[in-house]
């Protein structure tokens, strides 16, 4: 009889632990992710809130989105009804009427969801301008000439990177500081040891949220200087499921001026401009707004890849190696085994960054 009673004592403390744990999981993992899209140009120019809703649950949900900007802006509607149907995206767009530009080039916003089911959510993000003005630099490793870019940093002390970007009617040029201990140059052998590169992807933006496939680069340091940059991937090409790496000796080499120089700073410069001419989707203009997405392999270090998507807010829900090529060299580590976020997050062709 004692050992039956027990047995009842624990199931019910099992049931109660059960019901209390699952309660528990409903608050701390909602169906609904939200994440406030990259403003594609200055905020003095107005660019709109654009909040990406993810309903990744069975029920539709609905509920009201009110965001708060930074103090002394000014946007509305000051709040907007939304309902999302499961597995379903929806954007929620608010337009700024007034916007200030800061030195750090982040805008912390907070959104809250009130949902006609009661729950309420709150989500932190810091917004970045993320757009290249109208200019051509020199190839040169020197950064002297990319001040009057927009740039965008992330990354802890010590491992930060600083992403900045010109156009031109020819071509897009790319700026990116890594601070790291040392720069890795593939061996002349190819033994197999990971080096240091960037990786990056360009893709047109069609419609909110839209998108064709990327066009996908690899900037790798030569030594002395000297880097080259190879086409990995097109939008023409079929996705892959990361399993495969390719070889990115034997992808086409670039129509590109490329320097990669460490300097006396404790960090690595890559500075390249690719032409337009081999991105027949993309067309330089003001105005224009495409996707692009960058990692930074610091292969030394030992650590995975720095992802500017996830700076840039992308969840673990848009995480797929549809959105990269893995390639042989790369410091992928398997263990745990994650693949990058998409490699698309909003990015701007602006005149200038006045
Ligand atoms: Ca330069
Ligand atoms: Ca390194």
């Amino acid at each position: 009889m004692k050992f039956n009673d027990m047995n009842s004592l624990t199931c019910i403390a099992l049931i109660i632990l059960t019901f209390c744990s699952s309660i528990a999981f409903a608050q701390d993992t909602p169906s609904l992710e939200f994440r406030i899209e990259n403003f594609a140009v200055s905020p003095q120019s107005l660019p709109p809130l654009i909040v990406r809703i993810a309903n990744n649950g069975d029920e539709p949900i609905e509920g009201v989105l009110t965001p708060e900007l930074p103090d002394e802006w000014e946007w509305s509607p000051s709040s907007v009804e939304a309902m999302i149907a499961s597995g379903e995206v929806e954007f929620v767009r608010f337009t700024i009427t007034r916007g200030k530009p800061n030195a750090t080039n982040r805008y912390p916003v907070t959104l809250t969801w009130q949902g006609t089911d009661g729950v309420e959510l709150t989500h932190q993000q810091d917004v970045y301008c993320a757009s290249a003005p109208y200019f051509k630099p020199t190839i040169d490793g020197l950064i002297d000439d990319w001040e009057d870019a927009i740039p965008v940093t992330f990354g802890e002390e010590g491992d930060k990177t600083t992403i900045a970007t010109f156009w031109n009617r020819r071509s897009f040029s790319l700026m990116v500081e890594v601070e790291e201990a040392s720069l890795t140059v593939p061996s002349e052998e190819d033994d197999g040891t990971p080096y240091d590169a960037i990786q990056f992807a360009i893709a047109p933006r069609l419609s909110e949220g839209g998108s064709s496939g990327r066009y996908e680069y690899l900037a790798v340091p030569k030594g002395e200087g000297q880097g080259e940059c190879r086409f990995l991937t097109g939008p023409d090409d079929a996705s892959n499921d990361g399993s495969t790496a390719t070889d990115w000796q034997a992808c086409p080499m670039v129509d590109a001026d490329v320097a990669v120089a460490r300097t006396d700073r404790g960090t690595t410069v890559y500075e390249l401009s690719i032409s337009f001419r081999d991105m027949s989707l993309i067309r330089p203009s003001e105005g224009r707004e495409f996707y692009f997405s960058l990692l930074v392999h610091d292969a030394d270090s030992q650590s995975a890849p720095r992802d500017w998507g996830v700076a840039a807010g992308l969840s673990d829900s848009e995480r797929s190696w549809d959105g990269w090529q893995r390639w042989n060299g790369d410091a992928w580590p398997d263990d745990p085994f994650q693949p990058p976020t998409d490699s698309r997050t909003l990015w701007g062709m602006c005149s200038s960054k006045y």
